[in-house]
């Protein structure tokens, strides 16, 4: 008997806190509950971003703001990001520019192999220039962050120690470092990194393109024992909202995101450097993964293959009626401010 009042007294408890309403600074005030999409899967740099992101905005906004958040593409894919927002089929977007290079032209300008050094100093470079042109490709939403992966290297399924080694090997990568591999002489193969496992596991490529964290997040090291090192070029990634949703969010609630705009570009490039050296020292003990230094000779023959990208570039997007060589100077100068 006694159980059954102790019972019912837990029961009644629980049910009086569920119907609290949130605590200040959002008490009285009405749930907003917002959509936040993702394509790559849980583990990846995006999502923990993500979730870092939604933690702050619950926490700053005292639970008046509650995100749902969606990784993996169960709400919008790789390549939806950008119009599902807009259209409002989700909230909240994470989306990586490269996957549509022609769409983004100004920002991707940063994927050019103009030697950004690491993730922090990228997402630095991207947020500023983002700020300085207002790009017309973004005006329809409203940006909540910016931030780059750390530059890009060769993971693959057979050893790659020179030029030679790569003529024709199938790699994976997307937008500006697509061409960085076409001009090495890879088989450039395009698809987006929520793709990439299974077309490593198919063997319709041989390896990838890209940041060395995915490496222990993705387990490619469970498929690729070789990292050929070249640090080459990052890949840009945006945070954007729905204009008339962000509109609409009451201004203590506007001015949370305001304030964490470029705390979470730098957070997010931070954690994305750091991660990368835990990835590597994993791929080492865990898979005896061969990390392949070129030489000073060859590393120069390779850089070399890459000399007429930055000025065709230039060339094509002047030709379309954008700054291009103010960009790329900007972009230059920016690396060097932010590596002090
Ligand atoms: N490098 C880009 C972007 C990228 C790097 N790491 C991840 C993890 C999950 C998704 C995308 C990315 C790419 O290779 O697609």
């Amino acid at each position: 008997m006694k159980k059954h009042i102790a019972l019912l007294a837990i029961v009644f408890f629980m049910t009086a806190a569920m119907a609290l309403p949130p605590l200040a600074p959002g008490a009285g005030a009405e749930t907003i509950t917002l959509s936040y999409a993702n394509f790559p899967p849980a583990p990846t740099f995006p999502c923990v971003q993500m979730e870092r992101w939604k933690a702050e905005v619950e926490k700053r906004t005292g639970g008046q703001v509650k995100i749902n958040t969606f990784p993996g593409g169960t709400l919008l894919g790789a390549k939806e990001m950008m119009d599902g927002v807009e259209a409002g089929q989700a909230d909240i977007g994470n989306l990586c520019m490269a996957y549509q290079p022609g769409r983004f032209l100004i920002t991707n300008a940063t994927s050019l192999p103009l030697g950004i050094p690491n993730a922090r100093v990228g997402s630095m470079v991207l947020w500023d220039l983002y700020e300085k042109y207002q790009p017309e490709a973004f005006a329809k939403v409203k940006v909540l962050a910016m931030f780059t992966t750390a530059p890009a290297n060769i993971m693959s399924k057979v050893p790659v120690r020179s030029l030679e080694d790569i003529q024709g090997l199938d790699l994976r990568a997307s937008g500006g470092a697509a061409q960085i591999l076409k001009a090495w002489g890879a088989n450039q193969v395009g698809m987006p990194m929520s793709a990439t496992p299974e077309a490593l596991q198919k063997g319709v490529v041989q390896g990838l393109f890209s940041s060395l964290e995915v490496m222990k997040d993705l387990k490619f090291a469970e498929t690729c024992k070789y990292v050929t090192l070249t640090d080459t070029v990052i890949y840009p990634f945006a945070v954007v909202m729905n204009m008339d949703r962000y509109n609409a969010l009451p201004d203590d609630v506007k001015k949370v995101m305001e304030d964490l705009r470029v705390e979470q570009s730098l957070w997010t490039g931070e954690y994305m450097d750091e991660h990368v050296e835990k990835a590597v020292a994993w791929s080492k003990q865990t898979h005896q993964v061969e990390f392949i230094q070129l030489s000073p000779e060859e590393q120069a023959k390779w850089n070399q293959r890459l000399d007429p990208i930055v000025e065709q570039w230039i060339q094509d997007h002047a030709a379309k009626g954008i700054p291009a060589k103010a960009i790329v100077e900007d972009i230059r100068a920016l690396i060097q401010k932010y590596s002090q």
